[in-house]
């Protein structure tokens, strides 16, 4: 039966291909999408992989939550229609009508799903209202273009309402028709388009953007099926398909209206157009259709809508009617599922799918429909591309847009006529670029190889490129080879290869770090040679969180604290936060600001329980460390540090330990085996350690499955202790050590990324801070045979890697753990051993604090109080005014 709401303009879409109802699994999702394209010869259950040519060019819930309270006369979002004056009644009435007319049920048949998509389209229509109230504005001077492969949104509907200041309105409207708005909120699917970091960022700075009223269309793709789903099997990683689209988006219009073609393969062609002006052709081999869906994202207040367009892949011809009428029904449809294929899945992790041709065709189909986009309403609303960087700004989210460079160069010179010189002028005018990682395996490149199969053209124009930029250096006297080879856009140190991040700084303007640490690590090592061209070019942008959701909506109860201490103007300004300082060593408020702590823990502890089977006690420090599972974050260091605090309560039990629950959470690349082999040691730790009657009451470990963007926002109101323990100078920024603190959790943590600055910020008596700093770490990798040596001098790590290597925590696979161990002993890249009798050391000190609580709460109030500078409407700000140019507001 068709969905009763199907495809009404701007109402749901219901998308037919959920591998949920497929019954596929993950892998085989993943599989089939890449065998789609043929690059594995597998047999699946959608279509024959074609053996050659063919891939050529050729061819949970929230936790329960009171809002804060809404300021009088808070409803400042316009009703939809025509109001009763009645703001409650008018939108009891409006979720009413959006159930009977769009999603065809009445209130005795609704499931919360269904209420949430009511409650959701009738939030749309107030946002519609706010957008038409927006644009009907002039056209704005300048726009903002953020193109981002990954949004990690989460859910919608708090934001939405916060925004427009419509909670309590909501509330009462679904109370008034027997419905709880905690619950609908709970059946909203989380926007998982992301994996981690730099696609909540991207969300973040989307939510910052529209409310400092700063146009702006963030450009990414609408997969089907966003990041995988975890659960723990005896410990162990399963992935399962994410199905966010399975009961359709009622966030989002699609626009047919917008669609552009995108092309592959094929070959160039050259006329010539007049005496000596040669111009070439793309003749792609294959295109495919990108169709725009639209994400209306409200802004504080409902002052300012921007827009996320997502892209989604579609065949031409879903059918080729000749093939059909051949008797070939199935390779009838083999281009269909082929052009599908693009938007169909995340890719799952950062580097351990590098090289695969499916996610250079991601990268370069929403890249090309969204400078299609931006070029085509740049000329409507303009006229001439020559003004292009006076009124766009296209900002590159890490190199994953990096194609950009040499497909707004093809789009200029091919299709709009322009001459090199101009068309490099605008592009390098326009164009700025965030590098995110400077991790060299996480550094993109794509085999040259590859790049002229799938897309000549653009490897023409690389060429040319990098051999001007090459000439320029013998121009400068600078054209000895080791100079070359460095700046060069093409590694050959390996094969021929394109250096994405190259490609993406020579294109841009501006080119940026995340933390203050990280810029100037860009600065002396990976771009040290390219920097040395233009010193002006490396900006830092330190990351910011919006404070809207990370602290208003996670965390209702502390933000009314601080309203009614500080006063309603913290909601429009974090700065105010300052004003709590004054009442850190208030006794009373010290309380209140604990009660709320312990309401969040309590909250917390229901969820572990339901979720794990594990019962934690909310009057223990939550020591708390969330984050994807990587080597260089460290959370191995954190379990060994586990196992070694077990051995030392089961050594001496009748000392008094502090008690505390070690909470893990985070996603394992699927095929990241030491990652995942890190999941099962926490939680084969677990068993062990909890069902140790020595130690009850003093220490519990926790993995909890599936984090999420929700997940998060129960855990971080709830947690004491932050753990950001990566080695130094290898996490870019980290943002969720600024949720953390703004939350109030003390962090432990290294000098790297943006620890360094929030220790500037918060004061380094608030904040335990171990290990080497970066030049360390870099002086110490340098000394041979250090992980050896820093064991021999630790007897408390010897035994902990002992236990664990020795099968204390798998007796029936004795030796599961062994290459984890042995690889600390032998190798120890991420140099875990030579922190950790530091980190045992300010551990213990974190121990010791927790015992002094007037301290400790002082300590947390002034996190609190002065992570303001963290805000991402703060990184908005010093990106409008020194790389994008464009007015704020
Ligand atoms: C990390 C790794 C780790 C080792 C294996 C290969 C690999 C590949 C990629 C990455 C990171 C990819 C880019 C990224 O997500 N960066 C994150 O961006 C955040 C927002 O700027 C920042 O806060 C994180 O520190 C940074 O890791």
């Amino acid at each position: 039966m068709a969905a009763p709401w199907t495809h009404d303009a701007g109402g749901m879409q219901r998308d037919p291909t959920t591998a949920a109802r497929s019954g596929v699994g993950f892998a085989a999702l993943f599989r089939a999408s890449a065998a789609i394209l043929g690059e594995l010869h597998v047999l699946n259950d959608v279509l024959i992989a074609p053996k050659s040519g063919a891939a050529t060019a050729k061819a949970a819930p929230s936790a329960s939550r009171r809002p804060i309270e809404a300021p009088p006369n808070a409803t400042w979002a316009a009703p939809a229609k025509a109001t009763s004056g009645d703001p409650v009644a008018d939108l009891r009435e409006a979720i009413l009508g959006k159930l009977a007319y769009v999603i065809g049920k009445t209130p005795a048949t609704a499931r919360e799903r269904d209420w949430f998509a009511a409650t959701a389209l009738a939030l749309r229509d107030r946002i519609v209202d706010a957008c038409m109230d927006s644009s009907a504005k002039a056209i704005p001077h300048k726009r903002v273009y953020y193109l981002s492969l990954e949004f990690l949104i989460g859910r919608l509907l708090s934001d939405a309402m916060n925004n427009l200041g419509l909670v309590e309105t909501t509330r009462a409207a679904l109370k008034d028709l027997g419905v709880d708005l905690g619950d609908v909120e709970a059946a909203e699917p989380d926007a998982a388009l992301g994996n981690g970091g730099l696609g909540r960022l991207a969300a973040c700075f989307m939510e910052s953007m529209a409310s400092l009223s700063i146009p702006a269309i963030g450009y990414g793709i609408r997969y089907d099926h966003g990041l995988f789903k975890q659960s723990l099997e005896d410990g162990w990683q399963k992935e399962a398909p994410e199905t966010w689209l399975a009961e359709g988006n009622p966030w989002e219009f699609a626009r047919p209206e917008s669609t552009y073609t995108i092309g592959f393969g094929g070959h160039v062609t050259m006329s010539a157009i007049s005496e000596g002006v040669i111009r070439r052709h793309w003749q792609p081999a294959e295109t495919v259709l990108a169709v725009a869906h639209d994400v209306p994202v409200v802004g504080w207040r409902g002052k300012h809508v921007n827009t996320l367009r997502l892209w989604k892949a579609e065949a031409e011809a879903p059918v080729e009617l000749a093939r059909f009428n051949g008797g070939d029904h199935v390779g009838a449809v083999s281009a269909r599922a082929r052009a599908e294929a693009i938007s169909r899945v995340l890719y799952p992790s950062d580097s351990s799918d590098a090289g695969q041709e499916l996610r250079l065709r991601q990268e370069y189909f929403f890249t090309s429909a969204s400078l299609q986009d931006l070029v085509r309403r740049h000329v409507t609303e303009r006229g001439d591309l020559r003004t292009l960087p006076d009124h766009a700004a296209i900002q590159l989210n890490d190199t994953h847009p990096a194609i950009a460079v040499p497909e707004l160069m093809r789009l200029l010179l091919e299709d709009h006529g322009l001459v090199w010189e101009d068309a490099w002028h605008i592009t390098t005018n326009t164009l700025g670029y965030t590098n995110h990682t400077l991790l060299p395996e996480a550094l993109e490149t794509w085999s040259v190889e590859l790049m002229e199969r799938l897309l000549p053209r653009h490897m023409q124009i690389i060429y040319l490129i990098n051999w001007m930029h090459l000439e320029e250096q013998g121009r400068h006297g600078r054209a000895d080879a080791a100079h070359l080879a460095s700046v060069s856009l093409i590694d050959e140190s390996h094969g021929k290869r394109v250096r994405m991040g190259h490609l993406a700084f020579h294109g841009a303007r501006r080119v940026n770090g995340v933390s203050a640490l990280h810029t100037d690590l860009m600065r002396s090592t990976v771009f040290k040679d390219l920097h040395a061209l233009d010193t002006d070019k490396i900006v830092n942008k330190t990351n910011g969180i919006t404070f809207r959701r990370w602290l208003h909506n996670a965390n209702p109860d502390l933000t009314r604290l601080a309203v009614e201490a500080v006063g309603a103007r913290v909601l429009d300004d974090p700065e105010a936060l300052q004003g709590l300082a004054d009442y850190a060593g208030d006794a009373g408020f010290q309380a209140r600001y604990a009660a709320v702590r312990r309401s969040r823990k309590e909250a917390l502890a229901r969820i572990v329980t339901d979720r794990t089977g594990i019962s934690i006690d909310p009057s223990a420090l939550f020591d708390v460390q969330i984050k994807r599972i990587h080597e260089y974050k460290r959370q191995l260091l954190n379990v060994v540090e586990t196992v070694a605090l077990y051995q030392a309560i089961k050594a001496d039990p009748n000392r008094d330990w502090t008690p505390r629950v070690k909470i893990f959470g985070g996603k394992a690349a699927p095929s990241y085996v030491q990652a995942k082999l890190i999941i099962k040691l926490a939680c084969d730790v677990a068993k062990v350690v909890n069902d140790d009657p020595d130690v009850a009451g003093r220490l519990k470990v926790v993995f909890l499955p599936n984090y999420s963007v929700s997940l998060a926002e129960a855990i971080i109101p709830a947690a004491d202790l932050s753990e950001q323990i990566s080695t130094a100078g290898m996490e870019a920024s980290g943002t969720g050590n600024m949720k953390l603190a703004l939350n109030g959790a003390l962090t432990i943590g290294t000098l790297d990324g943006a620890n360094i600055e929030i220790r500037d910020h918060v004061g380094a008596e608030n904040i335990f801070i171990f290990g080497l700093d970066a030049a360390g770490v870099q002086a110490r990798a340098a000394e041979p045979g250090y992980p050896a040596k820093a064991i021999a001098a630790s007897p408390r790590l010897a035994a902990a890697l002992d236990l664990i290597g020795s099968g204390g925590f798998s007796p029936d696979d004795r030796s599961r753990f062994r290459p984890l161990v042995d690889d600390l002993r032998h190798n120890d890249r991420y140099l875990l051993t030579v922190d950790f009798d530091d980190y045992w050391r300010v551990q213990r000190e974190v121990d010791d604090a927790w015992n002094k609580p007037k301290a400790w709460w002082r300590s947390a109030i002034l996190n609190t109080a002065r992570m303001a500078w963290f805000s991402s409407d703060r990184s908005m700000r010093e990106y409008a005014e020194e790389i994008w140019r464009v007015r704020v507001g």
